[in-house]
């Protein structure tokens, strides 16, 4: 999709003679940054369990099982890259143990299965070609080694983690589920292992581990250390949704879903909400489920609640048997894609005319200018409460704003309305809570003169980076 302009040519803070507002709380890191320009990336979910048609594996499956007879994960790029997805995070290992990669640590992995070709090399090679991200799932739960639940297995899962790290290029995000055998391990054998989830794993040596070798990754976890989850795999994030948490009350396998959900307003680390969510009811492909494949318009709502309640989308297509993805997620991906496209294809903010009630630095006006970080609206330091007005020559027809903060310094906005001039009279379109990376207000198409953004409360000064309308 193109990317959204940056369309306000803010005299205040692109003028040197008019000071940063100071950041509001926690930052996002610069790796942050970059994985909030993301927006959305595929998730592939692979292994004996598409053979087996479960969605966790025993650990007593065969490598013989895995058996993919036209595996191409050039095509999963391809389909990928053409929806306009930046990446795709595979997974190297799921509960069942399986590894899919060439792995020292265990036979239980592709090398003997009748596929014996190393699938992890051959994604992240098909993600380079393609021009997109690569990222590793690794469950921590194993129900198939014989060490799990004892420290042997922490280092098996540590040594793990450092080849994936290490062998297959840049990885841009690394998945810690917290579906990590808290509760109990059934094995193949029937046999029970209890770990205590939250001592068991000894995480921040682990997390050390990805700092140390991929130093750009994003961890996702429920308690990140980076992104955090979203409290549901339904594919929505609250309409209230902070990028901050208090880090500290939080670990895999751990989650209050709520605070998950919409973020800690006061919270003490950045730590922005994933939104995972599979294109078919279960994470595996189950041929029982070709006919429940999500359609363009729930696509579409996902998108609308996951990218535009201020997340980013991390959306599982499942290859099949054949190892392709199929043709219908294949369809529904690209229409989604497109859909996308269209819905964002004619920003009318470039044509219009911006006024501020309040600018920093005195300006009270400014033009819309189509180059991209020129500079962001911000209000005098103390300024909450403030509207931002874009008017037209002709009445334009519009049904969506997109509000974006400038997050690099915090996210300040606590509530906001959005109104639109129609024969001389403001008519509220909507009032809404928090904005942050990315927030998109949709609405009945309203035939307009001028638009105006109230900023209702603010933590602090305001700082706003894009205004879209559509
Ligand atoms: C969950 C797992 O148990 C599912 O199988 C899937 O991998 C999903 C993304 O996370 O916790």
């Amino acid at each position: 999709m193109k990317r959204f302009c940056l369309f306000i040519a803010l005299l205040a803070v692109a003028c040197t003679r008019v000071s940063e507002p100071a950041p509001c709380g926690p930052i996002p890191s610069e790796r942050q940054l970059n994985w909030h320009q993301l927006e959305r990336y595929v998730f592939i979910h692979f292994t004996t369990n598409t053979f087996t048609d479960l969605e966790w594996g025993y650990g007593d499956e065969s490598e013989q099982i895995f058996n993919p007879t036209a595996c191409d994960p050039r095509q999963w790029a391809d389909i990928v890259s053409h929806a306009g997805f930046k990446g795709i995070v595979l997974t190297a290992k799921h509960h069942d143990g399986f590894c899919l990669w060439d792995t020292k640590y265990t036979e239980h992995n592709i090398m003997n299965s009748p596929y014996g070709r190393d699938l992890v090399r051959e994604v992240s090679d098909a993600c380079r070609e393609y021009g997109l991200k690569f990222g590793v799932y690794l469950s921590p739960w194993d129900r198939n080694h014989p060490d799990y639940g004892t420290p042997a297995y922490i280092d098996y899962y540590r040594n793990q983690l450092t080849e994936l790290l290490t062998n297959y290029g840049d990885i841009f995000e690394v998945w810690f589920d917290g579906a990590n055998g808290g509760d109990g391990w059934y094995g193949g054998a029937d046999e029970r292992r209890t770990i205590d989830n939250l001592t068991y794993y000894e995480w921040p040596v682990t997390w050390e581990i990805v700092r140390e070798k991929q130093p750009q990754a994003i961890m996702f976890s429920d308690g990140g250390p980076d992104c955090r989850w979203v409290g549901n795999e339904a594919g929505f994030a609250g309409e209230t949704n902070w990028c901050t948490l208090n880090k500290a009350e939080f670990a895999p396998g751990h989650a209050d879903t709520y605070a998950l959900n919409h973020g800690q307003e006061d919270g003490t680390d950045w730590l922005p909400a994933e939104v995972d969510v599979s294109i078919r009811p279960g994470w595996f492909y189950h041929e029982r489920e070709d006919s429940r494949v999500k359609s363009v318009e729930q696509l579409m709502d996902i998108y609308y609640k996951s990218i535009g309640r201020n997340g980013n989308l991390i959306l599982n297509v499942p290859p099949d048997r054949r190892g392709l993805i199929h043709p219908i997620d294949s369809a529904n991906l690209i229409a989604f894609g497109e859909a996308i496209e269209k819905e964002f294809a004619h920003n009318y903010a470039e044509e219009a005319r911006f006024e501020a009630s309040n600018v920093r630095g005195k300006a009270r006006r400014f033009a819309a200018s189509k180059v991209a970080g020129e500079g962001y609206w911000a209000t005098d330091d103390g300024v909450t409460e403030a509207s931002l007005t874009a008017s037209f020559r002709k009445p334009v027809t519009l049904s969506k704003i997109v509000l974006q903060e400038h997050i690099a310094l915090g996210q300040r906005v606590q509530r906001f309305s959005v109104e639109a001039l129609v024969d001389g009279q403001w008519q509220t379109l909507d009032e809404q809570t928090t904005i942050g990376n990315k927030r998109i207000i949709r609405f009945d198409p309203v035939t307009t003169t001028a638009i105006r953004v109230n900023i209702l409360a603010s933590k602090a000064c305001i700082a706003l980076d894009n205004v879209g309308l559509y």
